[in-house]
């Protein structure tokens, strides 16, 4: 047999943040792939983490032993499913600290969820002469539906600065908030630069001027405790297949008063109450933005995948994925030539990097012979790349399964690149 590297200390991970990660590992069959004889290393758990058997067992179950629709039959599988989808819904509420599950939108994903927001206001709020105004550091996801929006409506987009450290400038957001803001749309986390913005200040800014306020929490509920209701944000988006659950499943929270305000996004079933040719009654929250067949069994893998982390503890993978992103920014930041792009004080479980002289791709392209998954691209954030003047960075990140010795391949790896086009 041939002898695989990138073997995985364990044991030094585990002392530092009480991660059991053997046991952890474990569960991530996925984790076992070898690429050129090299044991995987997956640090691209930002674009899409993997799934634990808790969560793929979980689907397998439902689709070979439980499937039916949902919230349309009076038969035994049907209402199983009914109860075990409502369940979910449930755990998500109860996971963010949403004071009611009818709160809790089941979308495709964050884009999705930003989407039905921004539809609904160019629908029902956005007048011409009104602004949105978003941050420099959005994901593409936070910036084109309501750069459509503004489109449509007439309304302007306004866009708030970031600092050199890639923080954002919060007097100048602050500055922008005007009597013609409908509303405000920041990330919690950045995808390209792993900065945790401040958006409890945030909210209370825009709050003391009436101005309600959208989260993209795409890159923040997988790696910390999100309590909705602490926040105070009028809505909250983020993705199932970014914390370990399935893909095609996402959620919209909203606050109550605003999910009866805005229009329903699509029509079809179940978003009714009753339907003829003259009039369409629609249904009532969540269902009013739930039209057609949801993803039954990825919504359900998403309770799977979050009665998983509680399992863990939000602290724990925290603590364990902040050992790792201090662990990596020393040592990346200690080689010559390495610039780090995104050094705000309070940063999430990312590392972006370019190295002089070596485009990213081919960096991407060098580690990847080794068996090191990392992601390289603009990362659907091209305003952050125009404002640090490059075409792309390398970008590094971390989830509970990874170790310091998944680090340290990285770091060599690096080092080969540089050796290679030096
Ligand atoms: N970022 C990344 O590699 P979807 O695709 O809908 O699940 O998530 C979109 C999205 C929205 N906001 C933020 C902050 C994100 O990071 C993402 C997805 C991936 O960084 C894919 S570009």
């Amino acid at each position: 047999m041939a002898t695989v590297s990138n073997q995985v200390d364990t044991a030094a991970t585990t002392a530092a943040t009480k991660i059991d990660s053997e046991r952890i590992r474990a569960d991530f069959p996925v984790l076992e792939t070898v690429v050129n004889g090299n044991r995987l290393v997956y640090l691209d758990s930002a674009a899409t983490s993997h799934k634990p058997m808790a969560v793929v067992d979980r689907l397998a179950r439902f689709m070979s032993h439980e499937n039916a629709t949902v919230r349309r039959g009076v038969h035994y599988l049907s209402e199983r499913a009914t109860f075990a989808h409502d369940q979910a819904r449930s755990k998500v509420a109860a996971f963010i600290g949403a004071g009611d599950p009818r709160q809790v939108i089941f979308t495709r994903g964050t884009t999705d969820s930003i989407n039905l927001v921004a539809a609904g206001f160019e629908r029902s709020i956005l007048k011409p002469g009104d602004e949105v105004l978003i941050t420099h550091m959005e994901h593409h996801a936070n910036i084109v539906p309501w750069q459509m929006a503004c489109e449509r409506s007439g309304a302007k987009l306004v866009v708030a600065p970031i600092t050199e450290a890639g923080e954002l400038d919060l007097e100048a957001l602050e500055a922008e908030m005007s009597e013609r803001t409908r509303i405000v749309a920041v990330t919690h986390v950045s995808n390209a630069l792993g900065t945790i913005n401040p958006v409890k200040a945030i909210i209370e800014m825009a709050h003391a001027r009436g101005i309600p306020v959208l989260v993209d929490g795409a890159q923040a509920v997988p790696h910390m405790k999100v309590d909705v209701g602490d926040l105070g944000c009028d809505f909250y988006a983020f993705s199932g297949h970014k914390m370990l659950g399935p893909t095609g499943i996402g959620v919209l929270f909203g606050t109550t008063e605003w999910l009866e305000r805005l229009p329903p996004y699509q029509g079809g079933g179940d978003m009714i109450l009753s339907v003829t040719f003259e009039k369409t009654v629609y249904n009532v929250i969540p269902h009013k933005f739930e039209a057609g067949t949801p993803a039954i069994a990825e919504a359900i893998g998403l309770g799977a995948a979050i009665d998983y982390m509680n399992a863990i503890g939000l602290d724990a993978i925290s603590a364990h994925e902040h050992d790792l992103l201090e662990y990596a920014t020393a040592q990346l930041g200690a080689i010559e030539g390495v610039r780090l792009i995104g050094t705000a004080r309070e940063k999430a479980a990312v590392v972006s990097f370019t190295v002089e002289g070596i485009h990213p791709h081919d960096i991407g392209t060098i580690l990847d012979q080794d068996g090191i998954a990392i992601r390289v691209g603009h990362h659907c954030a091209q305003p952050v790349m125009q404002f640090y003047g490059v075409p792309a960075t390398a970008r590094a990140s971390f989830a509970v399964y990874n170790t310091r010795a998944e680090v340290d391949a990285l770091v060599t790896g690096v080092q080969k690149c540089i050796e290679v086009f030096r």
